[in-house]
């Protein structure tokens, strides 16, 4: 018993470095759809970022929530398919995920923020313009990529004590149109604008991994590169570490790719020596 408060007290003297060097820093949480999990898993992640918070970092959260729109979208019998990592999105299914990214998942988020005793406001790409979109690809409908950003709500919130949750939904430069974006490509997108220190990319695998299958703590922007030209790095994993290399170009200090599933996995990252996951920097 007296071990384990002398453990946690150690482990709280222990972080004071790295709460000195986060002062004041920004960090962009993007949380996936695949690693929300359960009501326990939500609280946790959000302990997480109301803790960041309290201890003076600026987290701002980007979520996701591709499997809560499968769901609705087999519930409304929509079928839906991917091309690429990226939902062919009809006017039918833009309707949907908008629905669901700004309703059910960004307010469950914002919810479980303020219940861990922290002040959470959810907004989407298009409050305030943050995120303008112009379509992807013609072939993938209404999915856009970010055009213009408009971070300056951010900065306002950040400033008033409030955490952003961020949903992937965007407008166009038309009247009236909508864009479901990529999650991972709007939190790189957002990071980028805000010049973040440190973008987290919450998914359910542990990181990047070698020809071994081994995860790679640390990897240069170049490693990654080669990785994605051998095949090493395949699937999912493309459009997550494409992110990364296209933020670390716009500005953001470094990129860490991992498993949100596991438990306080933001705060073993920012807080301890050991890490988590797969950090990339130039
Ligand atoms: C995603 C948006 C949600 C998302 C979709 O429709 O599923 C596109 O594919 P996860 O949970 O982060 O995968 N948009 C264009 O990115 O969710």
């Amino acid at each position: 018993m007296t071990r384990d408060w002398i453990g946690t007290a150690q482990t709280l003297s222990q972080a004071l470095p790295y709460l000195q060097r986060y002062a004041g820093a920004i960090v962009v949480v993007k949380f996936g759809g695949n690693a929300m999990g359960d009501q326990d898993a939500m609280a946790e992640f959000a302990r997480d970022i109301v803790l960041m918070k309290q201890v003076g970092l600026n987290p701002v959260v980007v979520h996701g929530g591709g499997p809560m729109i499968n769901e609705m979208l087999g519930k409304l019998g929509i079928e839906s398919t991917f091309v690429r990592g990226k939902r062919v999105t009809d006017q039918a299914t833009v309707e949907v995920v908008e629905m669901v990214l700004t309703g059910l998942v960004n307010k469950r988020i914002v919810q479980a923020i303020m219940d861990e005793g922290g002040r959470a406001v959810g907004l989407s790409g298009k409050d305030d313009d943050l995120m303008v979109a112009e379509q992807d690809d013609p072939e993938l409908g209404f999915v856009g990529k970010p055009a213009e950003m408009n971070v300056q709500v951010l900065h306002d919130l950040n400033a008033a004590g409030i955490i952003p949750v961020v949903a992937p939904v965007a407008s166009g430069t038309g009247i009236g149109e909508t864009f479901n974006v990529n999650g991972d490509t709007a939190a790189g997108a957002i990071a980028a604008a805000l010049k973040a220190d440190r973008l987290l990319l919450l998914t359910d695998v542990p990181g990047v991994k070698d020809e071994n299958g081994q995860v790679m703590t640390q990897l240069s922007a170049t490693q990654v590169r080669d990785m994605i030209k051998s095949g090493v790095i395949a699937g999912g994993m493309i459009p997550k570490t494409e992110t990364a290399l296209k933020a670390l170009e716009d500005g953001v200090r470094a990129v860490v790719i991992l498993d949100g599933t596991l438990p306080n996995a933001s705060l073993l990252e920012l807080f301890t020596e050991h890490g988590a996951g797969s950090i990339i920097r130039n």
